[in-house]
C-alpha cells in the first residue's frame, strides 16, 4: 500500500469497537481515512477518534466502498457484511465466531500462526478471547515439543458478554448492597430463557450447552486450537466459568507434550 488505508471499524459503539478505538489511538494505527459504523440502531451517535469528531454511519454493503481495512468487532451483522466487503477489495479482521470455523477463512493469532494470514480470500478470522490467551502461552511450548494435552479452565469477565454483561454486573451489585431484588436479564446467555445472578456469584455456563455437555464457548477453545495449531488430535478439555469481575479474562492451563520438558526450558520459551 503506498499510501496509509482507508479503514472501517464497524461495531464502534459497542464495547469491543471502543476497544478497537483506543487501540488505535494507543498504537498511532496509519490511516487516511477512518470511517465508523454500526448497525441502524447506534447511527448517528457522535464519537471522537485522535482529537476528531466522527458521526457513526449506518453499515451498508456500500459502506465499504473504498475501504482498505474493515474491522469488525461482532455479532450477528458480520454474517452478511463481511462477505460483501470482501468482494469491494476491503480486507475484513472479523472478531464475530461467523466465520472463525469457515475452512476458506484462515483464523490467525498474529503471535501463533501468521502464515495462515497468507491464504485470506478477503476474510481474516479473530480467534475466541480465551483461545487467543491461552494459545499465546502455549506456542512457544509447542515449538520445543509438541502439545499432545490440554485441560483449560477460564475465569471469565462480564465484558465477554459486551456493555449489557458490564451493566448486569453493576446493576446487581447495586441492587445486592441496597437490599433490593437482583434483575438477571444476560448471562449465562441472553437467548436462553432462564438468567442467574453474576454479582457475588459464579456461573460455570457461558453460552449455550452445545454438544456432549460442553458449552459453545467450551467447544470453541477446542476447534479453534485444533485449527491454528494445525492438529486435530491434541486432546482438549476446557470448563469456562463467568466471575463477578468487569474486565480482563483469567485461565488455568495444564498441559502435556511429547517430549519432556525441563520448567527452565518452558519459562524461557
Ligand atoms: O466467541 O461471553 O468471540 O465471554 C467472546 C466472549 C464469545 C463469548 C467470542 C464471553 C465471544 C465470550
Amino acid at each position: 500500500m503506498t499510501k496509509e488505508p482507508v479503514v472501517a471499524i464497524l461495531g464502534a459503539t459497542g464495547a469491543v469497537g471502543q476497544e478497537f478505538i483506543r487501540l488505535i489511538e494507543e498504537r498511532k494505527f496509519p490511516y487516511s481515512k477512518l470511517k465508523l459504523l454500526a448497525s441502524y440502531r447506534s447511527a448517528g451517535k457522535k464519537l471522537t477518534v485522535n482529537g476528531q469528531e466522527y458521526t457513526v454511519e449506518e453499515a451498508k454493503p456500500e459502506s465499504f466502498d473504498g475501504v482498505d481495512i474493515g474491522l469488525f468487532a461482532g455479532g450477528s451483522i458480520s454474517k452478511e457484511l463481511g462477505p460483501e466487503a470482501a468482494k469491494r477489495g476491503c480486507i475484513v479482521i472479523d472478531n464475530s465466531s461467523t466465520f472463525r470455523m469457515d475452512p476458506n477463512v484462515p483464523l490467525v493469532i498474529p503471535e501463533v500462526n501468521p502464515e495462515d494470514i497468507a491464504w485470506h480470500k478477503g476474510i481474516i478470522a479473530n480467534p475466541n478471547c480465551s483461545t487467543i490467551i491461552m494459545l499465546m502461552a502455549l506456542k512457544p511450548i509447542h515449538d520445543l515439543s509438541p502439545i499432545k494435552r490440554i485441560i483449560v479452565s477460564t475465569y471469565q469477565a462480564v465484558s465477554g458478554a459486551g456493555k449489557e454483561g458490564i451493566d448486569e454486573l453493576r446493576d446487581e451489585t447495586e441492587a445486592y448492597l441496597k437490599g433490593e431484588e437482583m434483575q438477571p436479564k444476560i448471562l449465562p446467555s441472553k437467548s436462553l430463557p432462564k438468567h442467574y445472578p453474576i454479582a457475588f456469584n459464579l456461573i460455570p455456563q457461558i453460552d449455550k450447552f452445545v454438544e456432549k455437555d460442553y458449552t459453545k464457548e467450551e467447544m470453541k477453545m477446542v476447534n479453534e486450537t485444533h485449527k491454528m495449531l494445525h492438529d486435530d488430535s491434541i486432546a482438549i478439555t476446557a470448563t469456562t466459568v463467568r466471575v463477578p469481575v468487569f474486565r480482563s479474562h483469567a485461565e488455568s492451563v495444564y498441559v502435556e507434550t511429547a517430549d519432556e520438558l525441563s520448567v527452565d526450558a518452558v519459562r524461557k520459551a
